[in-house]
């Protein structure tokens, strides 16, 4: 483990590096010649960086914060399903944070005013629409990272919503069990969005996963862990991420927003949901005892990013890099009057990230000398996890590399507009995506939108345990790592980002796009198409403060009512089963073939108001 500071930015040399070698059989040849005329720039090590230490704070001072749980506003009929959609909202605003004892507070913008946001609980099944009302500083786009939203409701960069302005985001909530988040996703400054707290946690509980019975009960027995890690200046303001391009390491690790906090735990199994919201830095977490700090204590992994997997897996340490979900179960009971802590080890061949005097250290749990009866437990089998249907070759290859100062991917970025979508998609293919990092000097966690993916291969270290049995949303790129993921490329058409989650990365301009088009073939016409994410119909609109505090104009109980109903009618999520079985059918043989009329009639009359094409 490093102690201090191990390197500072990487300074760069402009290298003639070619590696075009390395192109995989089968991929478009476009994008073998892309590949093929990527020139690196050169990872360099410099000296320690000096005096941007943040101010000193003394570890373990304050109780770790639980985000309040989110209210529903009210509860609106689907016209077209008859069933509920949970209307939130949730103000971007801006709040303080006393960090420092003795210095200033620090000014944060977050959703409702808190950092993370309150977290917003549904059921399976139960579909949400979020209304973000933007009285923050700057433009914001909300993506909720891991679910399969539909194009206009996924949060791409440039459906922005200035201030001044609100937008309602239309989630489907369908998906098994797991905890996503809502965070910010503004073109070119997400990093900062993200850095002053526009983050929050969204989980989707299931009945499936209480019948097991694991530990429960928001902020009780299951308890969200949200990361981050930050500098302070000397006044004891935050650090602004802005002006910086290669990564905002931190030396200030927070939970739940605190700094280095401590928890209060019974002697009996917690669950806890770690979600790593940093801008820049990985963690490779385990426990131990504060008083046998040397001897790593075991834990059992439950879930990942897309809820859990197939059964747990014991460690004693989990890499999580930015981004990752991992949801574990840790068990206090023979540790009473004792205290664990939760650290932070620094893997070489792995990790870039500059460690500094607390780096190694996430929080410490009080385990209470008192006896309690746990009935909860971890069954050795979780669930039956729906992977993709096996496929083969390699689809699409990316590199994820620096090129002159830019972060790219196969020698685009996002700001270059006519290139950056990088795949087309036929709706419900499989695909295998090879995803690179060619250059030793830096990592970068990568996130899909849309999908949930397997990961299939990893060069070196392999695919650790936990990431092999369940579904995922962001796989680490480490050093010199090559990794396969395969994917179902659906249920929905409409253009979505793929990008580095280190969000420094990904604001210069690591991102890009993939069109999931849609099937000619597929004889199944919907009502309306989403799939372009800037459609004005859905895009952000202007609001007065008068209205929204006098809860007139747009915030009328009946004019919500009618918006997210006309939402509603136009049928974003409501054929899910039906859309899925067309695809299944046009797939069936490995390649799209149109369904006869007969076939889309199967299972009763078909809507009037949908239209097929034969
Ligand atoms: C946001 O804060 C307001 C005021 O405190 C509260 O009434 C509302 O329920 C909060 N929103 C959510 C989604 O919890
Ligand atoms: C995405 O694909 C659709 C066809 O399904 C096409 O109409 C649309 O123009 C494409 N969008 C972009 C940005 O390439
Ligand atoms: C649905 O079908 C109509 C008529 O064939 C066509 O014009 C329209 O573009 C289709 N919509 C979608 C979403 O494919
Ligand atoms: C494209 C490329 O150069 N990929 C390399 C990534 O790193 C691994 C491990 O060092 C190499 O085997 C690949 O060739
Ligand atoms: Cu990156």
């Amino acid at each position: 483990m490093l102690s201090k500071i191990a390197r500072v930015g990487l300074v760069l040399a402009f290298a003639t590096q070619c590696l075009g070698q390395n192109v995989s059989p089968g991929i478009p040849a476009e994008e073998a010649a892309a590949l093929s005329s990527v020139v690196e720039d050169e990872p360099d090590m410099v000296a320690l960086r000096k005096g941007d230490e943040s101010p000193k704070l003394t570890l373990y001072q304050k109780a770790l914060p639980i985000p309040p749980q989110a209210q529903v506003k009210y509860k609106i009929t689907n016209p077209v399903t008859g069933k509920e959609i949970w209307y939130y909202e949730l103000e971007i605003k801006p709040f303080t944070q006393q960090i420092y004892p003795n210095l200033k507070a620090a000014r944060l913008v977050g959703y409702n005013g808190t950092s993370p946001g309150p977290t917003i609980i549904v059921p399976k099944g139960q579909e949400s629409v979020v209304r973000f009302i933007n009285n923050g500083d700057r433009e914001s786009s909300v993506h909720l990272h891991g679910s399969p939203s539909r194009a206009p409701f996924d949060g791409w960069a440039e459906d922005e919503m200035f201030p001044g302005q609100y937008k309602d985001y239309y989630y489907p909530n369908y998906q098994s069990g797991r905890m996503l988040w809502y965070h910010d996703h503004a073109l070119g400054i997400t990093a900062e969005n993200a850095h002053f707290g526009q983050a929050g946690a969204y989980v989707v509980a299931d009945a499936a996963e209480d019948a097991l019975g694991l530990p429960t009960g928001y902020g009780k027995y299951d308890i969200p862990l949200v990361l981050t890690s930050k500098y302070y200046n000397s006044d004891g303001t935050l650090r602004s991420s802005k002006g910086e391009d290669q990564s905002l390491w931190g030396d200030v690790i927070h939970v739940n927003g605190q700094p280095w906090p401590f928890f209060n735990v019974e002697p009996r199994k917690y669950r806890f949901r770690i979600l790593d919201a940093s801008l820049s830095r990985n963690f490779d977490l385990f426990f131990v005892r504060s008083s046998a700090t040397s001897t790593r204590l075991p834990f059992q992994v439950i879930a990942s990013d897309a809820g859990l997997l197939e059964r747990p897996v014991q460690v004693t340490d989990l890499k999580n890099a930015v981004a990752e979900r991992y949801e574990i179960v840790f068990d206090f009971s023979k540790f009473a009057g004792q205290s664990i802590e939760l650290r932070n080890d620094h893997d070489l061949d792995i990790m870039t990230d500059d460690d500094y005097d607390n780096t190694d250290k996430v929080m410490k749990f009080v385990v209470s000398g008192t006896a309690v009866t746990d009935t909860s437990k971890v069954p050795a089998a979780l669930r039956t996890v729906p992977y993709p249907p096996p496929s083969t070759g390699v689809d699409h290859q990316f590199r994820f590399h620096r090129s002159n100062g830019e972060w790219q991917i196969n020698g685009v970025g996002f700001e270059d507009v006519a290139n950056r979508v990088l795949a087309k998609v036929p709706r419900g293919k499989v695909e295998i995506w090879e995803l690179e990092n060619s250059s030793g000097g830096w990592t970068h966690p990568i996130h899909v939108h849309l999908v949930d993916f397997k990961v299939i291969e990893r060069n070196g270290r392999g695919v650790e345990p936990y990431e092999s049995i369940g579904l995922k949303d962001v796989v680490w790129l480490g050093k010199n790592e090559v990794v396969k993921v395969e994917a179902h490329y659906g249920p929905w058409n409409g253009l979505y980002m793929f990008h580095c989650h280190n969000l420094i990365h990904e604001d210069h301009d690591m991102m890009a796009a993939f069109n999931v088009t849609q099937l000619t073939t597929l004889g199944y016409n919907e009502t309306t198409d989403f799939a372009d994410p800037v459609d004005p119909r859905w895009a952000a609109r202007p609001f007065t403060q008068s209205d929204f505090t006098s809860r007139s104009g747009p915030f009328t109980a009946q004019t919500i009512n009618d918006r997210v109903q006309q939402l509603a009618r136009e049928q974003p999520y409501s054929e899910l089963d039906q859309v899925e079985q067309a695809l299944e059918q046009a797939w069936a043989n490995g390649t799209p073939t149109k369904r006869s009329v007969e076939e889309c009639q199967k299972g009763g009359p078909v809507p009037r108001y949908r239209r097929f094409q034969v």
